[in-house]
């Protein structure tokens, strides 16, 4: 399914409604239309949104983590160009949170904004996950020992009825260990997992397409018919942090490894790859980019038997924008329900960020499921995206910008650093 070429225009409208119909309603919270209406309209549409999104979580987790260690564990890979394309990118995704979250530590977006939609839920959650102190299984009462054991389910079926996000991820890279060592005897399965992939793709494409627009409405509307005008200023710096955090990394990451990597002026690579920004911008899909990062890559020169390999591959195991929106969300919702993030939690929301990045394809909303996923993973309630979700078709335009731009990144840097070895 093709994402509807106006879906963002619907979006960002559906984003100002909310905002003007939940500032208004915010004025006469103590009305019975008011409770009603936010009760029984823009709650449900929120709520019915975002259950979609959690739909979509455990399979979209399973099945693309699957096929991410199938496709980094094919055999082309595993020669010199695979290894260190994985390399490059897993390295990336990895700065790329590590600085989302230290600019979200550092600037503090979700201080002292308690009332923020529900935020009060995801507190009470978190303070049941506490209660639960004796219970090793709540993840942020895990010590490393207990994290290190948990990684392995006893139970797959159990955690993914948990939505238990690690013991799930670890099933996967077995699946996809397995499936690589038996090769074509398993060529079946792999087609399915690859089918199943498809019709799951579709489907977060059809949510986005024929839901976002409604439920961004009804999650803004009762963001604001709570928190009243006052919301915009939260919102607003959770969305400044963010975009902060994809600059440093566009800048300084991919601008500092094209020059010192790849011997080239950023500032040209930029110049050369913007039009496929935009196109990624504005679909917000790093998939429907390809076409156009492909040729943008070959104006630069960039050999064929590399970008053919790299850019695609990229498209799905390499989301650094998705990371850092991801990593400043985490903080965010953390500060907003007051609740203390452990080094351990941070760790893994890290290493769960650059994993869940492996297998996520670059369609518009991913990100979002996959960051209910990290979520959940560190006892958080996933219902908390809830918060952010109004303004992220505007963040996910961005960060697919900045996704596509690391792929192109790592093509350049390949090629011309294994030019010399490529048949002339
Ligand atoms: N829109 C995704 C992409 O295509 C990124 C995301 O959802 O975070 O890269």
């Amino acid at each position: 399914m093709k994402v509807t070429k106006n879906l963002t225009l619907k979006i960002v409208i559906a984003l100002i409604l909310g905002i003007v119909v939940g500032s208004i309603f915010n004025m006469y919270a103590g009305s019975g239309f008011v409770q009603n209406t936010n009760q029984y309209v823009f709650n449900v549409l929120g709520q019915i949104f975002l259950n979609l999104i959690f739909m979509l979580v455990v399979p979209v987790v399973f099945v693309s983590i699957v096929l991410g260690v199938v496709g980094v564990g094919d055999p082309k890979l595993l020669g010199g160009i695979g290894l260190k394309t994985v390399i490059f990118f897993l390295t990336t995704t990895a700065l790329a949170i590590i600085i989302a979250m230290a600019l979200a530590l550092v600037f503090k977006p979700g201080d002292g904004h308690s009332d923020l939609l529900n935020s009060q839920e995801v507190k009470k959650y978190g303070e049941e996950q506490k209660a639960k102190s004796g219970d090793t299984a709540a993840p942020e009462n895990q010590t490393f020992d207990q994290t290190l054991i948990n990684l392995f389910p006893k139970n797959p079926m159990q955690s993914m009825v948990e939505q238990d996000m690690l013991p799930i991820i670890t099933f996967a890279i077995f699946i996809g260990i397995g499936m690589i060592a038996l090769g074509t005897k398993v060529e079946g399965v792999r087609k399915v997992f690859e089918q199943t992939n498809d019709i799951l793709m579709y489907i977060v494409t059809m949510i986005m397409n024929y839901f976002a627009p409604i439920g961004t409405f009804g999650l803004v509307a009762t963001a604001f018919t709570n928190a009243g005008f006052g919301a915009i200023k939260q919102l607003g710096m959770y969305f400044f942090v963010v975009l902060l955090a994809l600059a440093v990394h566009f800048f300084i990451v991919y601008g500092g490894a094209v020059k010192i990597l790849g011997g080239k002026n950023p500032l040209w690579f930029f110049k050369k790859f913007f039009p496929a920004m935009t196109v990624g911008f504005s679909s917000s899909s790093s998939n429907a980019t390809l076409p156009i990062s492909l040729e943008c890559t070959k104006d630069m020169g960039v050999r064929k038997e590399i970008s053919s390999f790299v850019q695609p591959l990229g498209a799905t195991i390499n989301m650094d924008g998705t990371a850092i929106m991801q990593g400043v969300a985490t903080i965010f919702i953390a500060q907003v329900s007051g609740i203390d993030l452990t080094v351990m939690q941070m760790i893994t929301v890290v290493l769960i960020a650059v994993i869940a990045s492996i297998g996520t394809a670059g369609v518009p909303g991913v990100g979002l499921v996959m960051l209910a996923m990290i979520l959940t993973s560190i006892g958080i309630n996933p219902a908390a995206i809830g918060m952010i979700i109004g303004i992220d078709r505007l963040l996910d335009m961005t960060r697919t910008a900045v996704n596509i731009t690391g792929d192109a990144a790592c093509a350049l840097i390949l090629s011309e650093r294994e030019k010399s070895k490529l048949a002339k």
